[in-house]
This record gives C-alpha cells, structure tokens and sequence, in this order.
C-alpha cells in the first residue's frame, strides 16, 4: 500500500454555487435573474427543471453547515447571488439579502470552516440582461458596485475571493453554442462579452486592492486538457487550437496581458475581434493573489478540416465516461496544471471544482458510489503528483458537496458527495462523503 500524502495545510473542501442550491428564488427580497428566465423557455433545461427550490439550502443552510462539519472540511467555496444583494443589478442594495449571507458565513465561521466565496457564478440580474447583459460596459461597471457592496459588507469575515466562475461558459457556452443562459448564438457577442467579462473582473481585483480589503482574490476558469491524436504537426496544431480556445483566451490576457496572437487571429478571421478599448489589457492583468482551476475531463482531438471551430474532431479514445458522458482523464489534470505552471509561473493554484456525475441512488438507506470515489482518487494522486513537481497548489474543492441543479441537464446529473432526494430535500451522504472526509481529515489516503 502507497500512501499519498499532501503538504502541511493544504486546505480541503467543498463548491456550491447559489443558483444551483438555493431555491426560495422569490423570497427575501431577491430579483429575478437570467437563470429564472432560462429555465422557463421551452427545452432549454431537460425536465423543465428550474431552481426555484434545488436543495432548499436558503432554508436548510443550517443542516448544510453540518454536512461540512461532519466532513471535517477546512473550508466552503460557495457564491453569493448578486439579484439577492442588488436585485435590479444596479439600483438598490437589499439588507435581506446581505443578511441572509452574513447569517451563513458567521455559521461556517462558527464552525471553524473557511468561505471561499464567488462573486459570480453566473446568475445575472435580468433588470441588466435587459439593458444588454455582460455586452454591455453598464453591466461592467455595475459588477464593480455589486463586488464593492459586498467586500465592503464581509470585510474580516471572507478573506478568499473568486471574481468570476468559468467566464468561457459565461461567455461562449452561453452566447455562441446556446448551451447555457441567456442562449444566444453569435460569435462576436460572445468574444465581446468574453472581453467584457475579462474587464469586470480587472475592475473588480483593482477595487479590491483600493479598498484595502483584508485577504486575497483571484478567479477560477475552466479548464479541459487537450491532447493531440498523434505527433502529426496539425493534430499538434489542432489540439493547441482547441486548448487555446478553454485556456490561454482567458490566462494569457490575466498573465500576459494580451490575447494569444493565433486565437486572435483566428477571431479576426472569423470577424468577431473583441472591442478592446485604451487601458483594458493593463486593467485585465491586474495582478491576482491566486488561480482557480475547474478541472472535469480531457480530450483528445485531431486535425480535421471544417470539423468544429478549429478545424479539429474530438476522437473517441476508448475513456470510461462518467453519467454525464465527460471521459474520466486524470492524467489531464497533472498535465494541464503542469501546462499553466509553464506558461504563467509560480501563481498559488486552489482547485475550485473537480469531481464527477454519477447517478447512484441509496438502497436501504446508503448511496455506494464506488465510481465517484475512484475518480477522486484517481485525480488526488494526479494532484499530487503535480504538487510534488512543484506546482503550488494550495486548496482542492470537490464538486459538490449536494446533488443539485446541474445547469441545462437539470437534476438529472448527479454531481454531490451528498445525495438529495428532490420530493423530500433529504440528504443522504453517499460513500464517498465518507471517503472524501478521510482524506480531508488525515490530509492523505492510501492507494
Ligand atoms: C461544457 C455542453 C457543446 C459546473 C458544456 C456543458 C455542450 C460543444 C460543471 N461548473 O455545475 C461545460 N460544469 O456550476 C460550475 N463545468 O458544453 C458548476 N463545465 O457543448 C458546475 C457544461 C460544461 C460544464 C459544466
């Protein structure tokens, strides 16, 4: 037996979001967002599911907080829903909303755990989407106020700050392939938005330090590791085009300042340049005290012409594949913070979401999902491996710690150490809470 052991205080948790957990969408005060709207356009969430209720953790927050105790966790990444605090987006601040977050931070805080928090995880206010969305500087601007409000309100209490959750699924996810909301197909809007996005969270790093706010900040991407097919030159190019388009369109601007030269190219030629305006790019790498990275799967991808954006075909390499269809690639997970440590130096790394749809249901009583628990593994001893090389990676957050609402595949996906049964709001925790809750607790487990 090998026991695989992290540095002396790695920090263990747990991601939520608050769209995706907290229902009670028409209480206390909150406005309505473009998730709210979304959901009730024919067909674009499976079941017609929306998250009107989700877990109910407005109300159950309280059993939630024990779930992490149970846990023996370190810390809570979760998101504060911007149309609870400000539910027009930019017009009056709500003290129900403040309050009902200032009520779950001072109970984790009471527990001895940590919060993470995300200032966006995608619930815009709809009173902005109205008025152009993340298209529109407005919204930058009044992202800025939202982030100011709430620093400004938690200052002492949260000291982790993400800005912005996965801005490709913000931005292209949501605005060119329609996947996600508000659903709009168009490729210059979604590489404006992108670069938009990138200015808010510029804006956002930059307040933070004027204000002098106690902790630190930083914003958590997405990212699927690209391998090419073969050594052939334009599967290589193929699968840096691919890669470019999750990864560098996001960190280099961030890192390096500028927009990798060959995607920008390859957006020009698509005639979708983002507006970039005088002084965006310094405001954009505004130096972060940390990287989140969402890591999930790989792929591997050859050249084929006129196939997807890049001239490029994802191949089929035989991956066993989780519920959800993503191939379990752990190896991609060294390799892809091995790939960011290269190409953006020594920036502390928290892992804000890895974990895997599998949709075990309990029988008498207990939910064993053996599969969950060897994706876990599998991906801890890649991350490990990546920290023994150093990488610094400080922080590893499951997600999530519930079942809940998984965006446009609704509840069908099954994403929690903690199973959720929809009619009752039960939690049950599966096997690899336990598990998981090993490792949290000893900082290492045995292979
Ligand atoms: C890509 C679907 C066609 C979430 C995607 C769909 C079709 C080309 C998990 N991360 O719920 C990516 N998640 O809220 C944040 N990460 O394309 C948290 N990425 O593409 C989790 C979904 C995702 C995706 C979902």
């Amino acid at each position: 037996m090998a026991i695989i052991q992290f540095p002396q205080g790695f920090i263990w948790g747990t991601a939520t979001a608050a769209y995706q957990i907290e229902g009670a969408v028409r209480e206390g005060g909150r406005g309505p967002s473009i998730w709210d709207t979304f959901c009730r356009i024919p067909g674009k969430v499976k079941n017609g599911d929306n998250g009107d209720t989700a877990c109910d953790s407005y109300h159950r927050y309280p059993e939630d907080i024990g779930l992490m105790k149970k846990l023996g966790i370190g810390a809570c990444r979760f998101s504060i829903a911007w149309p609870r605090v400000i539910p027009d987006g930019d017009g009056e601040i709500n003290p129900q909303g403040l309050k009902f977050y200032r009520d779950f931070v001072d109970g984790l805080l009471a527990a001895g755990i940590e919060p993470f928090c995300t200032l966006y995880h995608w619930d815009l206010p709809q009173a902005l989407q109205d008025k152009g969305g993340w298209a529109s500087r407005s919204t930058v601007d009044a992202f800025v106020r939202y982030a100011e409000t709430v620093f400004k309100a938690f200052d002492g209490k949260i000291k982790y700050w993400i800005t912005l959750n996965e801005p490709w699924c913000v931005s292209f996810l949501s605005n060119y392939l329609g996947v996600h909301a508000p659903g709009n197909r168009d490729l210059q809007l979604a590489a404006d938005i992108a670069h938009n996005l990138l200015v808010a969270h510029g804006k956002t790093v930059r307040r933070f330090r004027e204000l002098g706010v106690e902790g630190s900040i930083g914003i958590a991407p997405n990212v699927t590791w690209i391998e090419p097919y073969s050594t052939a030159p334009e599967d290589i190019a193929a699968a840096d085009r691919e890669r470019a388009w999750y990864v560098e369109w996001f960190m280099d601007p961030i890192f390096k300042g500028s927009y990798p030269e060959f995607m920008a190219d390859w957006f020009r030629g698509k005639g979708a340049t983002p507006k970039i305006e005088p002084g965006d790019m310094e405001c954009v790498s505004e130096k972060i005290d940390f990287l989140g990275i969402n890591y999930y799967t790989g792929n591997i991808v050859r050249h084929a012409p006129g196939g997807g954006l890049f001239d490029s075909e994802i191949v089929d390499a035989g991956h066993e594949r989780t519920d959800i269809g993503w191939p379990v690639y752990p190896e991609g997970f060294n390799r892809v913070l091995q790939f960011i440590a290269d190409r953006y130096g020594p920036v502390p790394i928290y892992i804000t979401e890895n974990g895997a749809c599998y949709n075990d249901g309990p029988e008498n009583g207990r939910v064993r999902d053996e599969t969950r628990i060897e994706y876990l593994r599998k991906h801890l001893i890649q991350l490990n491996r990546a920290i023994a090389s150093g990488v610094d990676v400080r922080g590893y957050f499951v997600w999530s710690l519930l079942d809940n609402f998984e965006w446009a595949e609704g509840y069908a996906m099954r994403f929690g150490l903690t199973h959720v049964d929809y009619r009752t709001l039960a939690r049950t925790p599966k096997d690899s809470f336990y598990w998981y809750g090993s490792v949290a607790q000893n900082n290492r487990f045995e292979v």
